[in-house]
C-alpha cells in the first residue's frame, strides 16, 4: 500500500498528464512489471486508466468513492485533509473524531465515511446520512482562540462550502444563520461545530459537514422532502464528491488562515453577502423561548443580531431560525 500511495501521488502531481512507465519505476523504484499490477488493482476499483504506447499512463477518472484515496489524489492543501480516516460504514464521523483529537490528532485531519447509522445534527437531533450519495465529513482543528470565538468556525465553514459548491456545480446556495445551506430554499448542508476545551483554552474543535449530494428527490424521507434537497436534484447532473470535497479543504484552508492572521471582520463580510436571512423578520426558536423579529445582521463574534422591538436588540447565540 506504501507503494500504492506513492504511484497515486505521482498521478496527483502529473494532473492528468501522462507519465511513462519509466518515469513512474524510478519515482517508486519497482520493476515494470510490479507497476502494471498495481495498475490492475486500481482498475479493478474503479479507476478509469489509458494507456499509450510511448506516452505511458494516465488517471481519466476517479471511482465514484470518498475513501482516502480518491481524496488524496489531487488535493492542494498544506494541512487540511493530509490526515484521512476513512470508513465505509460508522456511528457516526463525530464521534470517530473526538477520539482521534483525544489521542493527539494533527490538524487538519478529517474523518470520512460512506455511510453513518447514528449521524446526528444539533440538540441531538437525527442527521440522515445514506449510503454513498453524500458527504458524512468530520474535520479537526486546532486554533488558538478564545471559547467564546468558536461560533465564527460554523460560518466560516459555512462560507468555504457555499465557495466550493459554487465553484464545482455552478449552483448559488445561500447560508441560513447560523449553520444551515440552502438552495431554493430547501436544506442541502448542515454543519455541526463541536470543542473540547477546559477553562478558557480550546483544545480541539471538531466540525462535521453533512452535504446531501446525489439523491435522487425521492430519495428522501417522507418527512424531509419537503425541507431538503441534494445538490444534484438541484442541477439536474451527478456531482463528483471527492473533488466537492478537495474544494472544501482549500476554501476551508484559505479562510481559515486568514481568520487566524486577521481575524474574523473579512470572513464576516463575505458570509453577509451570502446570507439570506439579513433585514427580514424572522422566528428564532431558542432553548429560552421564541422571539420574533427582524434579524439586523451578526455582530463581531458571530452572534445573531435580533430587533424585537422598538430600540431593543436581543443577541440569539444558538436557535434555529424561520424566515417570515
Ligand atoms: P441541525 O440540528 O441544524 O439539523 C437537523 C435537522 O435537519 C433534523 O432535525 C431534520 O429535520 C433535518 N435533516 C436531517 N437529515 C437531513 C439531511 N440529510 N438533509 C437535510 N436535512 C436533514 C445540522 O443539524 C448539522 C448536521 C451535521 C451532520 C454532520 S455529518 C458528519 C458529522 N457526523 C455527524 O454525526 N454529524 C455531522
Amino acid at each position: 500500500t506504501e507503494i500504492r500511495s506513492k504511484l497515486l501521488e505521482a498521478f496527483s502531481n502529473a494532473e492528468g498528464e501522462f507519465l511513462s512507465g519509466q518515469k513512474i519505476s524510478d519515482l517508486l523504484g519497482c520493476s515494470r512489471t510490479a507497476i502494471w499490477k498495481h495498475m490492475e488493482e486500481l482498475r479493478k476499483e474503479g479507476y478509469e486508466l489509458e494507456a499509450v504506447r510511448r506516452r505511458g499512463y494516465r488517471i481519466k477518472r476517479k471511482p465514484d468513492k470518498v475513501s482516502g484515496n480518491e481524496i488524496s489524489l489531487g488535493l492542494h492543501t498544506q494541512f487540511m485533509g493530509r490526515n484521512i480516516h476513512f470508513e465505509e460504514e460508522v456511528t457516526s464521523t463525530q464521534k470517530i473524531a473526538h477520539k482521534l483529537a483525544n489521542a493527539g490528532a494533527k490538524e487538519g485531519t478529517i474523518v470520512i465515511a460512506e455511510q453513518q447509522i447514528e449521524g446526528r445534527g444539533r440538540l441531538a437531533r437525527v442527521w440522515y446520512s445514506p449510503k454513498y450519495t453524500g458527504i458524512w465529513m468530520s474535520m479537526i482543528i486546532r486554533p488558538k482562540i478564545p471559547l467564546n470565538q468558536t461560533p465564527q468556525l460554523t460560518l466560516l465553514t459555512a462560507v468555504a462550502i457555499v465557495q466550493a459548491i459554487e465553484k464545482v456545480t455552478g449552483l448559488f446556495p445561500d447560508i441560513k444563520w447560523p449553520n444551515d445551506i440552502l438552495i431554493n430554499g430547501k436544506k442541502v448542508v448542515g454543519i455541526l461545530t463541536e470543542l473540547q476545551a477546559e477553562a478558557d483554552q480550546v483544545h480541539s474543535v471538531i466540525i462535521g459537514t453533512g452535504i446531501n449530494v446525489n439523491q435522487r428527490r425521492e430519495d428522501f424521507h417522507e418527512d424531509l422532502k419537503s425541507i431538503a434537497t441534494s445538490i444534484a436534484a438541484e442541477s439536474g447532473e451527478k456531482c463528483d464528491r471527492s473533488l466537492l470535497i478537495q474544494e472544501i479543504l482549500i476554501h476551508f484552508e484559505n479562510l481559515y488562515e486568514q481568520y487566524l492572521r486577521s481575524g474574523f471582520k473579512p470572513i464576516k463580510l463575505l458570509w453577509e453577502s451570502y446570507a439570506i436571512s439579513l433585514n427580514k423578520e424572522i422566528v428564532a426558536k431558542t432553548l429560552q423561548g421564541t422571539l420574533k423579529g427582524k434579524a439586523l445582521g451578526i455582530d463581531d463574534e458571530g452572534i445573531l443580531l435580533l430587533q424585537t422591538g422598538e430600540g431593543k436588540i436581543e443577541k440569539i447565540y444558538s436557535a434555529d431560525i424561520k424566515i417570515k
